[in-house]
């Protein structure tokens, strides 16, 4: 039996993570043979501690033989103490009347501290994979705090998004999920996010050969995953989970797994694909060794799709801007 892994994740008693931590302490996520022992992080509120407690209550109860142990806790020092991957979902959601800008900087401090500690404490190996929006700023923020690892280990989740691409392409294709690849979603997890469906391929074909339908790719597709997250909130009542949690599970394979193709991850960039240097942005992946990435280079760009990384890249300058004071 391989020694356990420790998996820091936040806002552990939130709906994401209902959905989340069962599938990893079941394996789904660093594979059938890899232990783990889950360390818990929730706000100190009575109300969160308590529902925490009846998270870990059901996991216990699922008698899951790969969850060698549980930490619940409010202090970040212990939650993130040797962890090899910190998942940062927790943060808070957007009040009534609140400006994006107030969300930003209130979320961005959270990112503030976490990303001290994690810096401090993680294991030497860690890797951090940011959810809690705004993820992209809230994964520069986080790295921006980084002596010791690597600033390029945290990453953000652009993965919902591909998935959502994925599957509205599959929809109209007629085919199955498997049939597509080398959809990569680029920019903001935010509606100006750019799919690009130009380079998809359905079976080896180009998908603009097979949709014959260029203003449904070029309108209706781009806008049905940029608003995806608003439909489902008007649709639940409550944001996406279930899909943002199996969207986490698959960003974490990919990266661990060398061979798992191309695939979107808000990275650190450098420049790449028009994109300003030292934003967290959405681009083409691919894993080189075990949690280690490169940004695929090769990836033609058409004009469209450069007006619209143009936009998205505009938007997080101006995230960037408005987060300043935390960097
Ligand atoms: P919930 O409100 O259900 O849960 C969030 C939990 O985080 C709460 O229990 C809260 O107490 C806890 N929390 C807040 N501040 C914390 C802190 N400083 N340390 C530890 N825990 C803290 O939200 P949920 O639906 O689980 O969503 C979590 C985050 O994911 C939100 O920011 C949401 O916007 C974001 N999402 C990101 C997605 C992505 O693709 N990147 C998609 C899904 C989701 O919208």
């Amino acid at each position: 039996m391989k020694p356990p892994i420790r998996v820091a994740v936040t806002g552990a008693a939130g709906q994401i993570c209902y959905s989340l931590l069962p599938r990893i302490a079941a394996g789904e996520m660093l594979g059938l043979d890899q232990p783990v022992i889950l360390q818990l992080l929730e706000i100190p509120a009575e109300k969160a501690q308590l529902a925490l407690k009846g998270v870990a209550m059901e996991l216990a109860d699922c008698a899951f033989p790969l969850l060698h142990g549980m930490v619940l806790t409010s202090d970040p020092k212990v939650a993130f103490k040797d962890a090899s991957w910190c998942l940062l979902v927790g943060s808070k959601p957007r009040g009534p009347g609140m400006e994006r800008a107030d969300l930003l900087k209130d979320n961005g401090r959270i990112f503030v501290g976490q990303g001290e500690v994690i810096d401090e404490v993680a294991a030497d190996d860690a890797k951090v994979v940011v959810v809690g929006n705004p993820c992209n700023t809230n994964a520069m923020i986080c790295a921006s705090r980084f002596k010791r690892l690597p600033k390029t280990s945290v990453t953000a989740m652009m993965r919902l998004d591909q998935n959502r691409a994925l599957a509205q392409l599959a929809a109209k294709c007629g085919c199955g999920i498997n049939d597509i690849s080398d959809i990569v979603v680029y920019g903001n997890h935010s509606p100006t996010m750019f799919a690009d469906f130009f380079n998809a391929k359905v079976n080896d074909k180009e998908v603009t050969e097979v949709i014959a339908d260029r203003a449904w790719l070029e309108t209706d597709f781009l806008s049905i995953v940029g608003k995806r997250g608003a439909a489902i909130i008007e649709a639940r009542g409550v944001s996406s989970a279930t899909s943002a949690a199996n969207a986490l599970i698959d960003h974490v394979k990919s990266l661990n797994t060398v061979g798992s193709g191309i695939y979107s991850m808000a990275v650190r960039s450098a420049g790449e694909y028009g994109f300003a240097s030292e934003i967290w942005s959405g681009m083409p992946c691919r894993t080189i060794a075990p949690g280690r990435y490169e940004i695929v280079p090769t990836m033609a760009l058409t004009a469209f799709a450069r007006e619209r990384i143009a936009k998205t890249n505009a938007e997080l300058l101006s995230e960037r801007e408005v987060v300043q004071s935390l960097l």
